[in-house]
């Protein structure tokens, strides 16, 4: 890649590996489940997450809009947090696709939904009431700048929704990263969700896909679900070749990422028109916002920084998202620092 592109881990290329495995892809027809490499990566996916079955999906938007529409009717509710990706980014799908009614709670800081927001949350069988039926957590949390949940914590979750008789699904876009920064496997942070959807295409390199896993019974209701959003694809083992490489070998190293975001966070802590969130970097994302005094906005600064080659996440009209990926080496985080503070430079704060 010849920019230095910190806008978001979904920018990743395939690496040379990936490319090799979907050129010898062997590959059928998956809508009748022949695709030998597509059912690989599949079975792989639901044993890391501690699942009975895995459905290959186009992106963690359908495994998101999927797993909801197989745990939930028209008119019954989801209880998410009002940062969740579902809620905020996958265009209203569950509603204007599902008839899925959304509670959404605060969003704590670390990403939680406070189990007593949760308790109070659930409806009476009053019929004027949705019908509360399902859970939904974020593990990173994207705008709770990519902060890891706890497996405890999701337990404990997971046992309340599982005493009120709801079920629990887990945007696990970036559970990988979840599990390497806290030193703990993806199945233990799965383990109390009913579902789970993770993503192949974003930290780990793959072009396309994620995977949505949960038990035999659940992911056969998914796989209708995925016919009926037209996500049936048919030689797609050419894709899962590349996913199989990226559980294979990309986990561990998203180790690699973590580090090169602290460093990142160090070379720009030193410029006094930048505030950088606290606590950032939890993973892979730095989050900030340009000092008041700044005289320009996030948008003119990363035009500015584009001409020097570098592109930045603009996520708010004074704020930034900078997210580390494979493709960014320590030479690029290096770059990018110099790029900030030759733009910084450039426009004059106050
Ligand atoms: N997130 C993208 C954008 O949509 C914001 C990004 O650049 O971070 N869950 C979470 C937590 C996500 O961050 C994303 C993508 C998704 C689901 C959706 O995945 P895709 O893009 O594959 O549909």
């Amino acid at each position: 890649m010849d920019w230095i592109d910190l806008r978001s881990d979904t920018v990743t290329h395939p690496t040379e590996a990936m490319r090799q495995a979907m050129t010898n892809a062997e590959v059928g027809d998956d809508v009748f489940g022949e695709d030998p490499t597509v059912n690989k990566l599949q079975e792989m996916a639901a044993e890391k997450m501690g699942k009975e079955a895995g459905l290959f999906v186009p992106s963690g938007t359908m495994g998101n809009l999927a797993a909801i529409l197989a745990h939930c009717g028209r008119g019954d509710e989801v209880i998410l947090g009002n940062k969740a990706h579902t809620f905020l980014f996958e265009a209203g799908g569950i509603s204007a696709l599902g008839g899925v009614h959304s509670c959404q709670l605060p969003n704590q800081e670390d990403g939680t939904l406070l189990l007593q927001d949760i308790q109070a949350a659930i409806r009476s069988k009053d019929a004027h009431q949705p019908i509360s039926r399902l859970v939904c957590l974020e593990n990173t949390h994207n705008r709770c700048g990519g902060v890891a949940l706890t497996a405890d914590y999701t337990r404990e979750i997971g046992d309340l929704a599982n005493q009120r008789g709801l079920f629990l699904h887990l945007d696990g876009a970036r559970i990988f990263n979840a599990a390497v920064a806290q030193g703990v496997s993806a199945k233990e942070l799965a383990e109390s969700a009913d579902s789970v959807t993770f993503c192949l295409s974003k930290g780990l390199s793959a072009p396309v896909g994620s995977v949505l896993c949960g038990s035999s019974e659940f992911i056969t209701r998914a796989h209708r679900i995925r016919k009926q959003l037209g996500g049936g694809m048919r030689q797609a083992g050419i894709l899962a070749a590349a996913g199989i490489i990226a559980l294979e070998t990309m986990v561990k190293r998203l180790a690699e990422d973590h580090k090169r975001a602290h460093f990142l966070a160090q070379g720009l802590s030193f410029l006094p028109w930048l505030v950088l969130d606290v606590g950032t970097p939890h993973t892979n994302m730095i989050f900030m916002s340009l000092a008041d005094a700044f005289p320009a906005d996030a948008k003119q600064l990363a035009e500015e920084m584009s001409k020097l080659g570098v592109r930045v996440g603009v996520v708010g009209k004074r704020r930034f998202r900078l997210v580390t990926h494979y493709w960014i080496d320590d030479s690029a985080i290096d770059k990018a620092v110099l790029a900030f503070q030759e733009v910084g430079a450039q426009i004059k704060p106050a």
